[in-house]
Order: C-alpha cells, then sequence, then structure tokens
C-alpha cells in the first residue's frame, strides 16, 4: 500500500506535555501548572514540572526524530514563555527557546508545524477571565503575530489552536481538564465560542505579515455511530455529531452554528457579536483532524443532549478508548464531501498501551500499536482513494508524556521514555514506522 508522492510523514507532542522546565528562562504558571499542583486533579499527583525534560534535550530529541526518518514534526510553542503575562512584555529567553528548535529541525530537514495553542493558557489570563473573557482572545491574536513575525519567516505550517472541544468541554463543564470548572455549559460554550473566534483573529493577524504561510485548525473528531437503526438512535448519533464535530466545523467552514445544536442548548447558546461568524470563517489552508476512537450513542431522556454512551464491541487500549479505524476514513471523507478543505492533515492519531521495558532485548515490543497504526493508516488511505486532500499524517506521540489528568500512567508515545533516568527507547511501532517512512507506505 502506497501513499502519494509527497505525503508528509510526521509525529506530534505539544508543551507542557514533554517540556518540564517550567520556572525557566522566565516562563510563568499556565492553567496546567495550576491544575496539576491542585490536590486530586491528576492522577498520582503527577505535574508537568519535569516530564521528558525536553527544554534541555530537546537537540538529543531532534536528532532521534532524525534518526526515525520524520519528515515533519508538530509541536506547540507555550504561551507563558513567550509571554509569561499573556500579554507584553515579550520574554526573550522563552522565545529564543523556540527559535533554536526550529532551526535544529530544519538542519535535519523535518519540517516544523507550530500548533499556538495546546492548553498552557498564561494563569495570569485565567486571572482576569481566561477564555470566558474577550480580552483573552485580542491577546492571543497579538501572540500569534509575534509568532508569525518571528518564526514565520522559517515556519511554513502554522496551527492556531488544537482540540477547542477539550478547551470548552473537558475544561469547563466536565472539569477533567484546566481550569476545571465543572458542570457550566454555558461557559464551555462560550469558551468555544471565544476560542473559535481568537482562531480567526490570530489568522488574519498572521496572514497579513505572512500572505505566503499554511494556516489551521486542529479539531479533534470522532465517529457518532448510532447503537441501532432506530430513528431515535439515528437522531441521537446526529445529535451527537453536532455536539463534537458540527458545532466546530459549521462555524469554521460556513459562518454558522448548527441550528439543530442551538435549540438544543436553548439559554446556554453562546453570546454572539455582530462579525464574530465572519472572523470566524475566515479562510483557512488546512485543517487537522485528530482521531482516536468512535462513539457509539443510543437515544435517551438525559439532558443537554439526550444520548447515552454504549461501549462498542471492538478492542480497547489503555484509556479504554475503542479501537475502530473505519472511523477515521468516514470522517476525512465526510469532511471532504460537506466542508471541503482545501488540504487535510491527520495531525494526530495513536494508541496507549502498557508498554513494558524488556529487560532481556532492552527493547519495548507494542505490537497492538503496530496494528492500531496500521488499520488507522489504512482508514486514512481509504479516505484518499475517496478524493479527500489528506497531505500528511502525524502519530501521537513522538514519545511517551504527561498524559493529562492521566499524568505519566498512560503512554501513547512511538518512543519509550525512562523518567527516571530519561533514556529514551525506540519501541518497535517507532522501528516500524521508521520502515513505513522509506517506503512510503507497505
Ligand atoms: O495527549 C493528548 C493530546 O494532548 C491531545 N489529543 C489527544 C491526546 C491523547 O489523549
Amino acid at each position: 500500500m502506497k501513499f502519494p508522492d509527497g505525503f508528509l510523514w510526521g509525529s506530534a507532542t505539544s508543551s507542557y506535555q514533554i517540556e518540564g522546565a517550567v520556572a525557566t528562562d522566565g516562563r510563568l504558571p499556565s492553567i496546567w501548572d495550576t491544575f496539576s499542583h491542585t490536590p486530586g486533579r491528576v492522577l498520582n499527583g503527577d505535574t508537568g514540572d519535569i516530564a521528558n525534560r525536553h527544554y534541555e534535550l530537546f537537540r538529543d530529541d531532534v536528532a532521534m526524530m532524525a534518526d526515525l526518518g520524520l519528515q515533519a514534526y508538530r509541536f506547540s510553542i507555550a504561551w507563558p514563555r513567550v509571554f509569561p503575562q499573556g500579554v507584553g512584555p515579550l520574554n526573550e529567553k522563552g522565545l529564543a527557546f523556540y527559535d533554536s528548535l526550529v532551526d535544529a529541525l530544519l538542519e535535519k530537514n523535518i519540517e516544523p508545524m507550530i500548533t499556538l495553542y495546546h492548553w498552557d493558557l498564561p494563569q495570569a489570563l485565567q486571572e482576569t477571565g481566561g477564555w470566558q473573557s474577550r480580552d483573552t482572545v485580542h491577546a492571543f491574536a497579538d501572540y500569534a503575530a509575534l509568532i508569525a513575525e518571528t518564526l514565520g519567516d522559517r515556519v511554513k505550517h502554522i496551527a492556531t489552536h488544537n482540540e477547542p472541544w477539550c478547551v470548552g468541554f473537558l475544561g469547563h463543564w466536565m472539569g477533567e481538564h484546566a481550569p476545571g470548572e465543572r458542570g457550566n455549559l454555558k461557559a464551555a460554550l462560550q469558551v468555544i465560542h471565544h476560542v473559535l473566534l481568537s482562531h480567526g483573529l490570530a489568522v488574519q493577524a498572521m496572514r497579513a505579515i505572512r500572505p505566503e504561510a499554511d494556516l489551521g485548525i486542529v479539531l479533534n473528531h470522532t465517529w457518532s455511530h448510532a447503537a441501532s437503526d432506530s430513528e431515535a438512535d439515528i437522531q441521537a448519533a446526529h445529535r451527537h455529531d453536532g455536539f463534537f464535530n458540527r458545532w466546530f466545523l459549521d462555524p469554521l467552514f460556513r459562518g454558522e452554528y448548527p441550528a439543530d445544536m442551538l435549540a438544543l442548548y436553548g439559554d446556554d447558546a453562546p453570546v454572539v457579536q455582530a462579525g464574530d461568524l465572519d472572523n470566524i470563517s475566515t479562510p483557512i489552508d488546512f485543517l487537522g483532524v485528530n482521531y482516536y476512537t468512535r462513539s457509539v450513542v443510543a437515544d435517551s431522556l438525559k439532558p443537554p443532549l439526550l444520548l447515552n454512551h454504549l461501549r462498542g464491541e471492538g478492542p480497547r487500549t489503555a484509556m479504554d478508548w475503542e479501537v475502530y479505524a473505519p472511523g477515521l476514513c468516514n470522517i476525512l471523507t465526510r469532511i471532504h464531501q460537506d466542508y471541503h478543505p482545501k488540504a487535510l492533515y491527520v495531525t494526530e492519531n495513536g494508541a496507549a498501551y502498557d508498554d513494558v521495558l524488556d529487560a532481556t532485548t532492552g527493547g519495548v515490543h507494542d505490537p497492538d500499536r503496530i496494528e492500531y497504526l496500521r488499520q488507522h493508516l489504512e482508514a486514512a488511505k481509504c479516505a484518499i482513494d475517496n478524493g479527500a486532500p489528506l497531505k500528511g499524517y502525524f502519530v501521537w506521540s513522538l514519545m511517551d508524556n504527561f498524559e493529562w489528568a492521566w499524568g505519566f500512567d498512560k503512554r501513547f508515545g512511538i518512543v519509550y521514555v525512562d523518567y527516571a533516568s530519561q533514556k529514551r527507547v525506540l519501541k518497535d511501532s517507532a522501528l516500524w514506522f521508521r520502515e513505513l517512512i522509506v517506503h512510503n507506505g507497505w
């Protein structure tokens, strides 16, 4: 099975999950520092204080990427390193880190893809309302402009946000992510609106500085599957699709929120000012799709979505997420057909398993992950065959890291990290991925 010529093979990480060095060179806390240091929020009390020490070890990590034959690397910038207070003054030392990282990547012919926001909001901005405040929207656009100015001469691909769904719903409704608010659907929807608006304004600001840049956003998608053929369950799946997929795709690509969801959310729907939706739907060059699993749902009386989640019958990863690769082909094909993005990337796909270092061989044998990746790449190819303009694939993750509320308990890497020694060990899946890149398929 071969991918099209020029297909981009990469891996992905994010700042708080790997960098450590949280108080180095002028960085101030983000909401994830505060959250992870709050007892009971993260499994085992883990924090990102040290994580993978990538801030110090980045040159070794880039050498490892080169050894793996990676053509691209998606990473995020920690906003509180660059603007420790969220807005000026600029922290030159924090910016210098990313400047060096970009140069190190380019030296090895690895194409950088930046994500501006992968959840580490400067705590100072949280104090003034966080994403519930429109001031944060404008602060983000200014931060984006700075990055376009300073790194945009060398970095072509810039995504504004990673997974606004998580920022809104996990952070303000389910309480599982920073800032940890629970039960506030109205706040979650307002936050999502502001995050989307900040995306649109950031794209405009960056485009004005770098007209040639490749600008986009990364969404997490699922395939909403009806539990049965009944009309009620099919409608439940449509609502779930509205909650997870359409609520983001419709404003970004059509300049409107889906009417059925607005009706369902009622008074919890966000306050939208004149011109917001025009700004949100500012044209972009690519959409990044993160895909891990599907959702099987049935009709129910449970508000607000009037649905229940059921367990699909497929095998499960260490996250207890069902492995369901056809969902990736389905969602990519559907996004292409319904929303016509100019280009698509799979910006995250991968699986956590309970990997162990084999004392005899010194390796990490992860056949389940290889099988997961193989099936999902077949699904990605299926979408290409269906006409989707899929340009690249980034495995999540380059290496084991801080998996948010799960701390270091879940290992998503194709590279194993022994946190005590900070030794990196290529798992079998990394060796497999290296071969795949060489052959542009198998
Ligand atoms: O680790 C996360 C990542 O930060 C965002 N997408 C999902 C991954 C696995 O949960």
